[in-house]
């Protein structure tokens, strides 16, 4: 028996090249309420399909790592209470044949060794505010040094810290592209203040560079750097506001580890009574979009 299964649809859809892209669990499951969690699950999936390309959702179910859901899968990773799976809480589930939502970093390593190249999410894990003292640094950066696969992202969540997540991508060699921009996005704010060093401008120029990865043997995956448009961004000054208080709750409430960022969401859904929702929904949406494109490139030139 194989460590993982892949659904009939997506495998077929790899064994011929079709454009396939991977989709995570843990932003369903842990960073979007319920029931608007199992609409966007379906919707990202809808927005591949419209584009001809296959969704392969990615989520652990009792022990078994799933590259593609069905409607059943769908609905268990919204509407269950499933532990966040980053890449090392994958054996463990799979011994206690439990579930687990997937973080970016356990999609892109489930989803690399399924042969899928291209994977959309909202934002980016990194090195989080605090990590001098607290070490903390997502897992989605070191997996990303070691698992080929392109992560289309609206850069990193603004609550990191985002200078430090640049440097930490840079020793660790994976390329940051700026899509059609040479401004690092801040999630849900189309400007972090931050130069990238290269941009491209069309899904092509980033499948060129996916080959060329490849044909030079690198096993790094790449950030496809994809901010939201300006006019649909988050106010500025009220995503100032809201973070501030953010970050004096999670020190209160005292929590740390991988609790941190679904907190962080959480809160900052509530406090902005929903406007960093929708703006959390159209990014991920935006992002979807242009992987779709990518692997569309992708599957041409490959
Ligand atoms: N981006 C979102 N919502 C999310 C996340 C990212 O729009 O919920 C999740 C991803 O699954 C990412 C994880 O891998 O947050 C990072 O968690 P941590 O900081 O604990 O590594
Ligand atoms: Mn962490």
């Amino acid at each position: 028996m194989s460590s993982f299964i892949t659904s009939p649809e997506v495998a077929e859809a790899i064994a011929t090249g079709k454009p396939v892209v991977a989709l995570e669990s843990t932003i369903i499951s842990h960073g979007l309420p319920r029931p608007r969690n199992f609409e966007a699950a379906k919707e990202f999936e809808q927005i591949l399909r419209a584009k001809g390309v296959i969704p392969a959702t990615i989520a652990i179910l009792d022990g078994v790592p799933r590259i593609g859901l069905d409607e059943d899968g769908i609905n268990r990773i919204a509407n269950e209470d499933l532990a966040k799976a980053s890449v090392r809480d994958i054996p463990i589930l799979a011994a206690r044949k439990e579930s687990g939502a997937t973080t970016v970093a356990a999609t892109a390593h489930l989803a690399s060794l399924a042969g899928i190249r291209v994977f959309a999410t909202g934002g980016l894990g990194g090195v989080h505010r605090g990590a001098i003292e607290t070490f903390d640094e997502s897992a989605d950066l070191s997996t990303l040094a070691v698992t080929p696969i392109t992560v289309v992202s609206a850069g990193v969540k603004s609550v990191l810290d985002i200078p430090a997540t640049l440097e930490r991508l840079e020793t660790l060699s994976v390329p940051v592209i700026g899509y059609k921009t040479n401004e690092f996005p801040a999630f849900w704010l189309t400007r972090s203040g931050y130069t990238l060093d290269w941009s491209l401008d069309s899904a092509e120029a980033v499948a060129r560079a996916m080959k060329a990865q490849d044909e030079l043997g690198h096993g790094q995956g790449m950030v496809v750097a994809n901010p939201i448009p300006v006019e649909k961004q988050w106010d500025p000054k009220e995503h100032d506001r809201v973070l501030a208080i953010a970050f004096e709750a999670a020190k209160k409430a005292g929590v740390t580890g991988k609790a941190v960022t679904p907190f962080l969401l959480g809160f900052i859904v509530e406090e902005s009574k929903g406007r960093s929702l929708e703006v959390n929904l159209d990014l991920a949406r935006n992002n979807v979009s242009v992987a779709a494109d990518i692997a569309k490139a992708w599957a041409e030139i490959k």
